[in-house]
Parts: C-alpha cells; structure tokens; sequence
C-alpha cells in the first residue's frame, strides 16, 4: 500500500494503529519525521527512571488525539519512532553502578578510581557517536529529526549531527538548570554538562535558556562572560509576570535573542514539577505545557526556523503521568515546528 492510500484508508477518528507512534499507520520511509529514542541514563545525580522514558512517551503516544487546530492535517506528514538501541540501554545499564560507586567515592571524599572514570567516559562517548551517525543518517535522508531521551546528556551527538549540516544556529533551552559545568563530577558527558558540551561546536553561535532556577557560581559567572549565551532566569521571567508583563512579551524577548536558525533542547523539568513528578532532578517553579507551546508557535510565526528539536529528562514512576504530558507535548510541538 503506498503512502496516499494509507492516507486514504486511515480513520483518523478511530482506533490508532497498534504498536505504532501515535497510532499512525506509516513506516520509516513514509515518515516525514522520525523520532530517535535514546534510553540512557548514566550520569544522573539524583533520581533515576530517565532510561524507560522513550519507552513510556511511545505507549502514552498511542492515546493522543490527532486533531491539531492550527494543523489539522498534520498527522499526513507521518511520525515515525526507531526501535530502541538495545546494545545503549545494556551498556546504560552497565555504567550505573560504575557511576553510583564513583559518586559515592566523590561524597565520601576518597581519590577516585581513574580506569573507572575512563570506562564510564568511554561508554557515554560510544552514545554521543551512535546518536550523531543515526541522526546524520537521517538529516541526510531529508527527514526532520526529534531525539527522545533519556538524560539529558543524549542530544549532543544529534547537534554534532546538526552542526555537520547547518553552519550556523541556534540553541533554544527550556531547563530548570543551566547545564554548564564542565565535565561535572569528572563525566565528560554528564547530564549537567550538556550546553557547556554543545556550546565547545562552532556552528552554534548562541544559546538562549529559559527557565534556569538550579546553577552554582561557575555556571552564572561562565553565561556572564559569555556573550553567545543569553539566559532568561525563571525569576526574572515570574517577577516580569508579577509586575504585570504578558507572557506574550517575554516570549518575543526570547525569541529576539536568537538567530534564524533554532534547535530547541527541551529538558522536562523546565516545566512546573506538577507536570513532570518522576523526572530526575525536579527543582519548584516552572511553566505549563501551553506556555511552552506558546513559546515555539510565537517562535514559528516570527518566521524562524526549527532545525531539531529534544525532549528529554522525562521520568517514569507509578501510573504514566510524565509520559502523557510529554507524548501530548511531541505531536503538538511536532505539528507547530515542521508543518510546512
Ligand atoms: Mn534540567
């Protein structure tokens, strides 16, 4: 069956497809987006659950309704997730304790055990490469590309892979933390440490965080000094709302700040922990959902482009809350950045 009789024959209203993302009955080459899950949770420093994140967002995906207001015949586009990378999720799962012992060390103020280090790096170098060869691969293809995390250490190899294709761009963070440090407790590819990663690649020439209300000196001083980064604090943003600014304002502040071309990484916890409970490290505080999704229709309307996007830090925990936000997130964020 070709793609327009599947279109054809699909009852956009009924049962979605079993086992398939968001029900829709297409497959990878019929797809024009495909999302990549990377179950990964290695170098978390406080609750673990991330890795089953792509796995939950999937199985919540399927009771998504497809009618988007402003898009209403997106899902003909085709959304399509990868299987997951079975041999990341064993060595995710391998490194673990390597890193809770390591950290444990750190605590107890004992030298740490450097091979250890070594094979931990390593490990999280082997993720870095299999997300930048997947996303290269299919960036080449043609496809628009969405990564699913996992920790928020795996969208690197995907802006490596962005930054192979596009000369210059963008970073639009949505976070509760700055994620500046470098090489925090010693991991080169530390969840915190992903923007000061991302931000080592030429090709990106700025980064805007919104959000930010967890970062230590190092972090402030670091976006202080440089001017790539712009950083729109969650204080400064509640304390504009207090006093009286839209959220329609800040949003175009934000949007200013930034170039044509955006990436955006979208950490979970950006979000007011009542919409993301399981998540790793939950910090008070935050936006909703339609605050979020504001934000990128008003960065699309402004006529600035979307060149990848993540969701990451998504937690699982009892029943599959976390899931459902961040699954209903994917298809609407989806529908406004790559419908035309
Ligand atoms: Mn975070």
């Amino acid at each position: 069956m070709t793609k327009e009789d599947k279109i054809k024959s699909f009852d956009v209203n009924g049962v979605s497809v079993h086992n398939q993302l968001f029900g829709l009955p297409f497959d990878e080459a019929e797809s024009d987006i495909i999302v990549i899950p990377v179950p990964w949770e290695v170098t978390v420093s406080y609750g673990t659950g991330t890795m089953d994140g792509p796995r939950a967002i999937f199985e919540a995906s399927m009771q998504v309704d497809l009618f988007q207001p402003q898009h209403p015949d997106f899902w003909k586009k085709g959304m399509f997730m990868l299987s997951e990378p079975e041999r990341l999720r064993k060595l995710s799962m391998e490194l673990r304790p390597l890193v809770e012992s390591h950290i444990d060390c750190l605590v107890a103020g004992e030298e740490p055990n450097h091979e250890v280090l070594d094979r931990i790096n390593r490990g999280c170098e082997e993720m870095v490469d299999w997300v930048e060869e997947t996303a290269g691969r299919l960036i080449s293809e043609g496809k628009k590309v969405i990564l699913l995390g996992g920790d928020h250490s795996t969208p690197l190899g995907m802006l490596k892979a962005l930054a192979g294709k596009h000369e210059s761009f963008g970073v639009l963070q949505i976070d509760a933390h700055a994620d500046l440090r470098n090489a925090y407790e010693g991991f080169t590819y530390s969840h915190a440490s992903i923007s000061y990663n991302f931000m080592q690649l030429p090709q990106i020439e700025k980064l805007v965080q919104v959000g930010i209300r967890d970062y230590c000196h190092e972090e402030f001083n670091l976006a202080e000094k440089d001017p790539r980064i712009s950083v729109f604090y969650d204080r400064d943003i509640q304390g504009a709302q207090f006093s009286g600014q839209t959220w329609e304002a800040i949003c175009n502040r934000v949007i200013s700040a930034l170039p044509q071309k955006v990436y955006i990484t979208f950490d979970i916890d950006g979000l007011d922990p009542r919409f993301c409970p399981n998540t790793g490290t939950p910090v008070a505080g935050g936006y909703t959902p339609a605050q979020i999704l504001y934000l990128v229709e008003q960065l699309i309307a402004s006529g600035k482009e979307v060149i990848g996007f993540d969701i990451n830090e998504v937690g699982v925990g009892e029943g599959e809350w976390d899931a459902n936000v961040a699954a209903r997130l994917l298809f609407s964020i989806s529908a406004t950045a790559y419908s035309n």
